[in-house]
């Protein structure tokens, strides 16, 4: 998808050296998002897109509202809890200037990604975490909400009790490495749920408006059943997302362990900044992960986004599964699969 064709290039039947030239076409607005649900929160974002004066900024917030508001295992607070049953939100968000904000371990309050472009809008700080981020959201308005899973969160988390054997033990964390031999998982956030399914849909956005401006926002209740006070790589900017208004934007979702050690998103943007298409970026960046130690690379999952200032996108992901949503003002939303490094 990342190579799709101009429409000079169709015009000319695709003659082969007219392939690396980029005429002065950009495609836009544009809004990719991960997993098929984004095709809602596309949605919800194209309401701000399709105006002239629409800004990329304001549409990823909005997209990420739009699932912080539902009920699903991983993203908003009727997500999966940590070990200990709470739910704890990460999000960032990123605008055209460098701009950014996030939050880690937020507890109680509905919006997070809100709270991220408050913190960015009004304080010199990019990141609060836990309590003080919290109190930040409160002292701004955002309601406390309660501490009450979702029923689904509940049966996950009480099911996941049950498997797990989980009791809260002093020093847990020395016995961890004995416990993933025994368990696979032990006391670890698990790679996949109970289902099968990978233990993730963190939400990332990116979008590029009619004005030529970049901006994305990644929102997550994390990995279900993780150690208490973990973070992922949706709060960190560089690794869960990035935007540099002159190159392109990356998002991503997956396990974020994975993703920070190798600044997934940063390093996409850069191979963007090289030339190579937002596919390829994605791709790279994937092998990059592989390269650490290919036999764990087996076990677990991630998926990346990119677009660029051309408003040409592309994914890759470790496994297969992952899929990605596209709305632009050519066609309806759509649902595409990643290409997987792994084949099966
Ligand atoms: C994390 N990247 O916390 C996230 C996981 C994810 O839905 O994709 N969650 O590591």
């Amino acid at each position: 998808m990342s190579n799709r064709r101009s429409f000079l290039q169709l015009a000319l039947g695709g003659i082969p050296f007219l392939t690396s030239f980029r005429p002065n076409f950009v495609k836009k607005p544009l809004i990719v998002s991960t997993w098929d649900s984004g095709l809602a929160v596309n949605e919800a974002a194209w309401k701000i897109l399709r105006q002239p004066t629409g800004k990329a900024l304001d549409a990823v917030e909005a997209a990420a509202r739009d699932i912080e508001a539902s009920i699903n295992c991983c993203v908003g607070l009727g997500g999966n809890p940590d070990r200990d049953g709470k739910v704890t939100l990460d999000a960032s968000i990123m605008d055209h200037q460098f701009n950014c904000g996030s939050v880690a371990a937020l507890e109680n309050i509905l919006h997070p990604i809100s709270v991220a472009r408050k913190l960015m809008e009004t304080t010199p700080h990019v990141m609060l975490v836990g309590e003080g981020a919290r109190q930040f959201a409160l002292e701004n308005g955002f309601p406390r909400e309660s501490d009450q899973l979702s029923k689904e969160a509940q049966e996950a988390y009480t099911n996941w009790l049950k498997t797990s054997e989980y009791k809260p033990i002093k020093n847990i964390e020395q016995q961890q490495s004995k416990a993933r031999q025994r368990t696979g998982n032990g006391p670890f956030a698990p790679a996949t749920l109970e289902d099968g399914s990978f233990n993730h849909d963190t939400m990332g956005s990116i979008a590029l408006d009619q004005s030529g401006n970049l901006s994305g926002a990644c929102t997550t209740s994390g990995m279900g059943f993780k150690m208490r006070g973990r973070v992922g790589d949706s709060p960190i900017i560089g690794s869960g997302l990035y935007v540099d208004n002159a190159v392109g934007a990356a998002t991503g979702s997956g396990q974020g362990e994975e993703v920070i050690r190798v600044c997934g998103t940063f390093l996409i943007v850069e191979l963007m900044r090289q030339g190579k298409s937002p596919k390829e970026a994605c791709r790279i960046a994937i092998e990059r992960i592989v390269a650490i130690n290919p036999e764990k690379a087996k076990t677990f999952q991630v998926g990346f986004i990119a677009i660029n200032k051309n408003g040409e996108y592309g994914a890759y992901s470790l496994a297969p599964g992952f899929s990605y949503a596209v709305k632009d003002s050519e066609a309806a939303g759509k649902v595409y699969p990643a290409e997987s490094y792994f084949k099966g």
